[in-house]
Formats: structure tokens, sequence, C-alpha cells
């Protein structure tokens, strides 16, 4: 297993390359172009910049999360060609600096959804966290108003361009199924996989968060069986996942069991933990197994198993130690840096 660690880019983040450097084991820093808007084509020179500024530090640039899928791709409207093409010229740039996997998701609309990025816990520190009810009560625009004025940074999938369609975005969803959803992302991949394959890139889709539909909008990438449908759609090995335990997690998936099926298009994975409530509500939580409702040491476990040698991060952490005053909702340092210390503990006693 490789370990990495999610980062945003100079001044993008607080965190530093030299911090992370100091986390045991860590070899590649997770990246994007983070101001990107979905369906530009990324310039070469900025990727080269991003490149050297991550190798200095001593990380490789290996994995890219995201590449951001077009609106008009996910709804299949005429104008998708062009930014499909847009989308293969921008992989075959990363592959020309080096990059092996890119994370994407297949979302209508959102990228993540919770309804509270700070919901404060019995000892003291504060996590995201994600309420049904009030999910099931609000129209998405209040809740986009609610949640964006905690924070002052731009977060992923919650990009302005983003949240300025959002009402028009929604009308053009009216009427469209999870049917149409599967067809949309056929027709993406059968035109960028034979890309990725010869330009040596691996794809890896980030399952649904929460793994449910919500606001009516369609869900596809939230279970087992819905897995092995979107592996099938295009049989590629570079056709793969970027398998989130936290995600899957929100409903009570056997992810040891997804892992042990698909393990060899897992080409990425995130790390974390969740505890579900029995009203559907869920928070994050420390990655240890016991603190959640994922069995992380279970999901450890089965990596080991099949001799994982792809790409892991620990996911979101909670924020401890004050860390939410100056950190990217769930992406502190700390509880990060813990959280690869519990998976790098369960993994090395496992190698004895
Ligand atoms: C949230 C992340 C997601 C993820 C995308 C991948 O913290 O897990 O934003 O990066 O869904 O495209």
């Amino acid at each position: 297993m490789k370990m990495t660690f999610r980062w945003y880019g100079e001044g993008n983040d607080q965190i530093s390359l030299q911090h992370i450097r100091q986390i045991p084991g860590v070899e590649g820093i997770v990246w994007s172009l983070h101001d990107m808007p979905a369906g530009e084509v990324w310039e070469q020179s900025r990727i080269n910049r991003e490149k050297a500024l991550i190798e200095k530090a001593g990380f490789h640039i290996d994995v890219v999360e995201s590449v951001n899928v077009h609106e008009d791709i996910k709804l299949g409207l005429p104008t998708r060609d062009k930014y499909i093409e847009n989308y293969k010229e921008t992989l075959r740039r990363l592959a020309k600096a080096g990059v092996k996997v890119v994370c994407y998701n297949f979302m209508p609309v959102f990228d993540w959804t919770r309804t509270e990025l700070y919901k404060q816990t019995e000892d003291g520190s504060n996590a995201l966290f994600f309420e049904k009810s009030q999910i099931e009560n609000i129209d998405p625009i209040t809740l986009i108003d609610k949640i964006s004025k905690d924070v002052d940074v731009t977060m992923p999938g919650w990009e302005p361009e983003r949240l300025a369609k959002l009402k028009e975005t929604f009308k053009q969803y009216e009427g469209f199924t999870a049917e149409d959803l599967w067809q949309n992302l056929k027709y993406f991949l059968e035109q960028i996989i034979p890309v990725c394959e010869a330009c040596d890139i691996k794809m890896g889709i980030h399952p649904d968060d929460p793994a449910f539909p919500i606001f009516g909008l369609p869900r596809i990438i939230i279970n087992k069986e819905n897995i092995g449908r979107f592996l099938n759609l295009v049989d590629s090995p570079y056709n793969g996942l970027s398998l989130c335990t936290g995600s899957l997690g929100s409903s009570a998936n056997d992810i040891p069991d997804i892992i042990h099926t698909y393990c060899s298009r897992i080409h990425f994975i995130h790390i974390r933990n969740v505890k579900r409530y029995e009203n559907g509500d869920f928070i994050e939580t420390s990655h240890r197994a016991c603190d959640g409702s994922v069995d992380t040491v279970k999901v450890i476990e089965t990596l080991h198993q099949h001799d994982y040698s792809g790409y892991v991060r620990p996911d979101h952490g909670r924020h401890i130690w004050g860390e939410e005053a100056w950190a990217r909702p769930g992406y502190g340092l700390y509880d990060r840096a813990l959280g690869i210390m519990y998976i790098w503990g369960v993994w090395d006693s496992l190698s004895r």
C-alpha cells in the first residue's frame, strides 16, 4: 500500500508540505488544480508547476483528486462531447507529467453533502455531520446557504460556479432517472477509457456520498451490486474505483466484502470511519474501528490479505486541538495524521 495525503495547494491550504513530511510513511500528495472549473482543459504549465513544487518537497504526484466531470456530461446534453474531449486532453497532459490515477465522481449536482460541518462531540472535538430529517425537510439552496456561511474557503464539490447555477441545474434534472445516469456514465467511460489505456492513467470513481439518493436526485455508486455493474460498463483495468469507506459506510455496506470482490480494480482508497445512527443520521469519527460503524481493522486486513499495492489516504478527520480555527472542514492535520498511524499500526502488525 502506498500512503498519500490530500493537500489543497499553496495559498489554499494552511497545512504545509513540510508538515506532511513529518507524518510517517507518506510518499505522495493527492492534489488537483482546485480553481479549475469542470470541463476546462488544464494548462500544462500549471500542471508542471504543481508537480515541481510537490516533488521538490519529496513527494510523488501520482494521484489527482479530482478532475471534475462537467454537469452536461452527467445530464447527457449535446454539449457533452466538447467537454469529454477537454477531459481527454487533461488526462493526456496529466499523463505527460507522470500522473497514474485520477479520482472523479459522477454524482448529479452535488459532490458530498452534510448538514453540519462542526458538530460538537462529547470529547470537545467536532466533525462533519449528516442529519437525515434536515435533508428531507430543507430545500437544497437553503442548505447550501446555511453551510457555506460557516467557511471562508472554497470546498471541493461546493465551487462558486456550481453553487451559482444550483436552481437551474436542479431544473435540468427534473424527471431524470438513475437509468439515465447509468447511460450517461457508460457513454463517458466508453470515450475516455481508451485514452486512459493509451496514456496509462487509471480512473477511479468515487462512491456517492452519502450512498443513497438525496433531494430526489439519483445516486448510483452506492453498493456492491452497483459497483459490479459499474465495472462492467467498460471492463478494463483502467476503469476502476477510488473506494471510500466513509461514503460507502454511510449506509450498511459490507466494505471488506466489496474490497474482497473488486480488489484488483481498486486503484485508490480513502480510509475513514463514520458512526451511523438508527434514524439515518451519521457523524464522522476517528479512524479507530470501535469509534464508528465501519470495521476499519477488517478493511485494512482485507487489503493486506490481497497484498494491496495501490494508493491509500486517510480521509476526513474530526477537527481536534482547536484546528477548526484554520483547517478545512474534514481536512485538518492532526486527526488525519492520527488516522495514518492507526492504518500503519494495523498494517505493520499484520505484516509481522
Ligand atoms: C470529500 C471528498 C470528495 C471527493 C470527490 C471525488 O471530502 O471525498 O469531494 O474528492 O467526490 O471526486
